[in-house]
C-alpha cells in the first residue's frame, strides 16, 4: 500500500485506480490508507449535483469538466448509486460525449453502485474524494440522486452543492419539498429549451422570497441547456463565486462540530463492523444461532456479539 500510495502522490493513474478499490472495499487496509494520506487533502473544491433522475445532472456534469478543464484544472467525478450508468445511459449520443473525457489524464471518473455491500456509501463516497483530493484534483464533482432517494447526504461532503431541476412533471417542485430546497447552494433549470422552464425558475424564486433567510447568501438560479453547454459558463462563475463568499469563509462552529462527529461516527461504525464481522464469521457458536431455520434474532445476535468481544476490551 505505501508503494502505491508514493505512486499515486507522484500522479500514476493506475495507483489511484488500485487505492480506489481498496477503498471501496472498505476493509483495514482502508483505514490506514485514507490515514496515511490524510495530511495531502484539504485543497480540492468540491460539488455536489443532485436532483430528480433524469435532469440533465450527467450531461450538466460532462459540460461543467469541459469548462474546467478549459481552465487547465484536474477534475475528479464521483457517480454515486446512478440509476442509469454514467457514461450516459440509453442515449448513445451521451455515451459518445463522455468518451471526449475517458482520454484525458486530468479527468477521473468513477462511480459507486449501492449493491453489494450497504449501509457505507456516504464512508465510501468520502474515502474517494480524499484520495482524488490527495491525487492532486482541484476539483471533485459528486453526482446524487435526490432527495430522500440517495443514502447520501450530499450537504455533508461538499463545499457547494447544486439542485438541479427541470420544466413539466410537477415532480420538481414536489422534490423542492422533499428536502431540496434547503440544500441548494446553487440552483439549476435545466432543458431549458423546453417549455416552462420560465416558470420553474419563477416557482424557486418565489419559495426562497418566502423562506427566511438561512444566511446572507441567496442562491441564485441559473437556466442551462446542458445539451449544448448554455448557460454552463454561468453556471461554473456561480458556484466560484460561492466558493469566495461562503466556502472560504469557513463554516461555523457548531455545524463543523455536527459535520465531524458525523464523518466519526461513520468511520468508527466502518471500523467497528469491520472487526466484529470478521470475527463472528469465526465464532462458530454465533454461526450456529444465525443458522436456525426460524428467523434469527439478529438484534440479540449484536448484543451478544457487543457483550462478549467489546466488554473484554
Ligand atoms: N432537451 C434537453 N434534454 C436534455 C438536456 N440535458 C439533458 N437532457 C437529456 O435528458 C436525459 C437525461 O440526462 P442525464 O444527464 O442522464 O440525466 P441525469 O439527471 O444524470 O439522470 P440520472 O443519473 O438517471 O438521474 C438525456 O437523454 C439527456 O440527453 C437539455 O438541456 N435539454
Ligand atoms: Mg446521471
Amino acid at each position: 500500500v505505501k508503494d502505491l500510495i508514493e505512486k499515486m502522490l507522484r500522479g500514476e493513474r493506475r495507483a489511484l485506480a488500485r487505492l480506489l478499490s481498496y477503498v471501496e472495499e472498505r476493509d483495514s487496509r482502508s483505514h490506514k490508507l485514507l490515514e496515511q494520506i490524510w495530511p495531502q487533502t484539504g485543497r480540492a473544491i468540491s460539488i455536489g449535483v443532485t436532483g430528480p433522475a433524469g435532469v440533465g445532472k450527467s450531461t450538466l456534469i460532462d459540460q461543467l469538466i469541459r469548462v474546467i478543464r478549459d481552465n487547465q484544472k484536474k477534475v475528479g467525478i464521483i457517480a454515486v448509486d446512478p440509476t442509469s450508468p454514467f457514461t450516459g445511459g440509453a442515449v448513445l449520443g451521451d455515451r459518445v460525449r463522455m468518451q471526449r473525457h475517458s482520454g484525458d489524464p486530468d479527468v477521473f471518473i468513477r462511480s459507486i453502485g449501492s449493491r453489494g455491500k450497504t449501509g457505507g456509501i456516504s464512508f465510501s463516497t468520502r474515502a474517494l474524494m480524499q484520495l482524488l483530493d490527495a491525487f492532486g484534483t482541484d476539483v471533485i464533482l459528486v453526482e446524487t440522486v435526490g432527495a430522500g432517494q440517495s443514502e447520501v447526504n450530499i450537504v455533508d461532503l461538499v463545499d457547494t452543492t447544486v439542485v438541479v431541476l427541470m420544466p413539466e412533471a410537477g415532480d420538481s417542485i414536489q422534490a423542492l419539498k422533499a428536502g431540496l430546497f434547503e440544500i441548494a447552494d446553487v440552483f439549476v433549470v435545466n432543458k431549458k429549451d423546453r417549455d416552462g422552464a420560465e416558470r420553474v425558475a419563477q416557482d424557486v424564486e418565489t419559495m426562497l422570497s418566502l423562506a427566511p433567510g438561512r444566511s446572507s447568501w441567496k442562491p441564485p438560479i441559473v437556466l442551462t441547456e446542458a445539451t449544448n453547454g448554455d448557460g454552463v459558463g454561468v453556471l461554473w462563475k456561480e458556484i466560484l463565486r460561492h466558493h469566495e463568499d461562503v466556502v472560504k469563509q469557513g463554516i461555523p462552529k457548531k455545524e463543523l462540530l455536527r459535520r465531524r462527529l458525523h464523518e466519526l461516527s461513520e468511520i468508527v461504525g466502518n471500523r467497528l463492523s469491520f472487526i466484529l464481522m470478521s470475527k463472528i464469521e469465526r465464532d462458530s457458536r454465533l454461526m450456529k444461532k444465525l443458522e436456525v431455520v426460524s428467523r434469527p434474532n439478529l438484534y440479540s445476535v449484536c448484543d451478544e456479539l457487543l457483550k462478549k468481544y467489546l466488554k473484554s476490551k
